[in-house]
């Protein structure tokens, strides 16, 4: 604390001053002394003001405080605040570029589930999973763990003794896919389905949850009526999480909330938090 500030004093008063706080204090470690002149503020050590009287000099001002060399608790709150003020705008961009990042990955994902089911296509000349005779069907579960799921097929390799060698058997190339686990979606939900099945017939109007898909944003399903549809359901897909995918891979398609949310290869149910993701049909 500055015990004295601010006065017009001659160096004798300085001196005394300084030999007074030496006096009292018995030191004057971590104290320093300021002479202001003609408007410019100069540091005056005390160590060398008290040894070497500067009488040559005239002043008009001075100071004496306490220096501690590190921080004040004023200075300390004054970076804190600054801090807290930078977390605080910065943290909401923060979020939002990972919570983009996660989108990104499930459609990235998508996209090879794509490639997958084409090359499977390309060899069996269906996009229904396997049964163990070698015969497509439809596998309406989706779950990796089931070994007659479309995942489980398109991630088999060849030479697995599941592999029957029979009929459409003969023609698997797999692997299709490297990995598809039910328990661990990419970047969004709590768990992810590949799903087959038969579509709702062409035309019908598009809700959240039937196999429909309205690719030409007319409200009414695109698929044919005798196609096999295969899609991807995720559960646990917040509102904000499903704009985002629906932004990337239905841009354009819907002009209200709720058609975005029905339209397109990208459907949502806001009263379940399911979203499904059309990937191939045929
Ligand atoms: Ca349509
Ligand atoms: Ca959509």
């Amino acid at each position: 604390m500055p015990f004295l500030k601010n006065l017009h004093l001659t160096t004798e008063i300085i001196y005394r001053s300084l030999s007074r706080t030496l006096a009292r204090e018995g030191s004057l470690v971590n104290r320093e002394a300021y002479l202001e002149t003609d408007g410019s503020r100069r540091p005056l050590f005390v160590k060398y003001c008290l040894g070497n009287k500067p009488t040559g000099l005239s002043f008009s001002r001075y100071q004496i405080r306490e220096t501690n060399h590190g921080f004040t608790l004023i200075e300390m709150i004054g970076v804190l605040a600054v801090i807290a003020i930078l977390v605080a705008l910065l943290l909401p961009k923060v979020f939002e570029i990972i919570a983009e990042s996660k989108a990104n990955s499930l459609v990235a994902a998508v996209r090879t589930y794509e490639t997958a089911i084409v090359d499977y296509y390309a060899d069996i000349g269906s996009i229904l999973p396997l049964d163990v005779g070698g015969t497509p069907v439809v596998e309406q579960g989706g779950d990796s763990a089931n070994p007659l799921s479309l995942p489980a097929r398109l991630t088999l390799d060849k030479s697995d003794p599941l592999n029957t060698e029979t009929n459409s058997w003969v023609k698997f190339n797999g692997p299709y896919l490297v990995k598809f686990s039910t328990n661990s979606p990419p970047g969004l939900g709590s768990a992810v389905q590949m799903k087959t099945r038969t579509p709702n017939p062409y035309g019908t109007a598009t809700n959240a949850s039937n196999g429909t898909y309205d690719f030409n944003n007319d409200g009414n399903s695109d698929i044919p009526t005798n196609a096999y549809l295969a899609f991807l359901r995720i559960t646990d897909v917040g509102l904000k999480d499903f704009e985002r995918v629906d932004n990337i891979l239905d841009r354009g398609i819907g002009a209200t909330p709720t058609e975005r949310q029905l339209r397109g290869r990208v459907k949502y149910n806001t009263g379940s938090n399911v979203m499904r993701i059309y990937l191939m049909h045929k």
